[in-house]
């Protein structure tokens, strides 16, 4: 016994991750439907040593579907999530397509699982620099009440697929053997300037907004405070690219509304808290670190020290594997959710 799953956008760097943990969490699956863009249709993939061929997905693709996975962009899910759901099934997206939508809970299990009770048919998985920062501060806003947050990221490659991860090996390659290369993709392929990735960062993710943030920037922002149910929360956000393939990291300042809360308090609860794992040890160099997180579904802290100036500010350095907890993880999470509490 199980349920009819469709994943749309198996053949990206998310979609490939989504079919790992499901099949790493043994998800009950009785009927497992791969879909994808025109492009990538044809593409074999295996799940569970079984081979299935991915089809290009279409409103008919989801009859009987009973649980969809969508990571195929926002276009795709704009068009297929209401099919989907017209046909009976709940959809878990990981685009940005509908996350600020009213109707639309945006859900991280550990911070607020409930809202999953509110859907109707469509649920959004956050971002994933979101969804690591807010695993890590709802222990903190819980117990001390939040005021501001301010975040400096140092984003992985493969936020932005497959192709940007093949851009940084190519480029990486090209200095190393002294060649020519036009960089062609980050930081927006469809923005007017490329610039290299290798041996450099780049501080636009995602376009720039008339207020002079970027869209991603902004996705922090909006989502942070509609997750944790905190619009009047003090969120600022600067979001840079790193030659980094897997694991975005975060510096994060924030303020609590509790007085004399010290340092030490803050690690108690984080070592307590669902989802997190404490790296937190200066007297022996243990810290979070990209390469050391990739594969783990789990939001690593550390670095957690008190402002020397603001008795209610600390600051914190955040890691997680953003294909996993930043997407794929959280996605399976919210569908493990969504059958426990009897939702589908
Ligand atoms: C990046 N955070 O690292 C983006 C990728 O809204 O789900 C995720 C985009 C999204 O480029």
């Amino acid at each position: 016994k199980g349920y009819h799953v469709a994943v749309v956008g198996a053949t990206g760097a998310v979609g490939q991750q989504m079919l790992q943990t499901l099949e790493s969490r043994n998800f009950p699956i009785s009927k497992l439907t791969l879909l994808s863009s025109e492009r990538s249709a044809g593409t074999k993939i295996f799940y569970k040593n079984e081979e299935y061929i991915v089809k290009a997905a279409k409103p008919e693709s989801f009859e009987g579907v009973q649980i969809a996975l969508f990571s195929a962009g926002g276009s795709v899910s704009r068009e297929l999530a209401p099919e989907a759901v017209k046909r009976g099934a709940i959809v878990i997206d990981n685009t940005s397509a509908f996350r600020m939508d009213e109707n639309v809970p945006l859900v991280v299990p550990e911070v607020n699982e409930e809202d999953l009770k509110l859907n109707k048919g469509i649920i959004a998985n956050p971002n994933c620099s979101t969804i690591q920062m807010v695993v890590a501060l709802e222990p903190l806003r819980k117990n001390y009440g939040l005021q501001k947050v301010i975040v400096s990221t140092y984003q992985a490659v493969s936020g932005a697929g497959v192709a940007a991860i093949k851009e940084l090996e190519q480029q990486s390659q090209a200095i190393l053997n002294g060649e020519e290369f036009t960089p062609s993709l980050l930081p927006v392929k469809n923005d007017e300037k490329h610039y290299q990735i290798a041996f450099n960062v780049i501080p636009q993710i995602d376009t720039f907004q008339e207020n002079g943030f970027t869209f991603e920037e902004m996705k922090m922002i909006n989502e942070t405070k509609k997750i944790m149910h905190m619009p009047e929360l003090q969120v600022s956000a600067t979001c840079v690219r790193l030659p980094v393939v897997t694991g975005h990291s975060e510096s994060v300042y924030i303020e609590v509304d509790k007085l004399n809360v010290t340092a030490d308090q803050v690690k108690q609860l984080l070592l307590e808290a669902d989802g997190v794992t404490l790296q937190d040890d200066p007297a022996q160099q243990i810290y979070p670190m990209p390469a050391y997180c990739v594969g783990k579904n789990d939001v690593f802290v550390g670095r957690i020290r008190k402002d020397l100036d603001q008795s209610n500010g600390f600051h914190m350095w955040i890691v997680s594997d953003n294909l996993l907890k930043g997407a794929a993880w959280n996605s399976v999470q919210i569908a493990e959710s969504l059958v426990k509490l009897k939702l589908v």
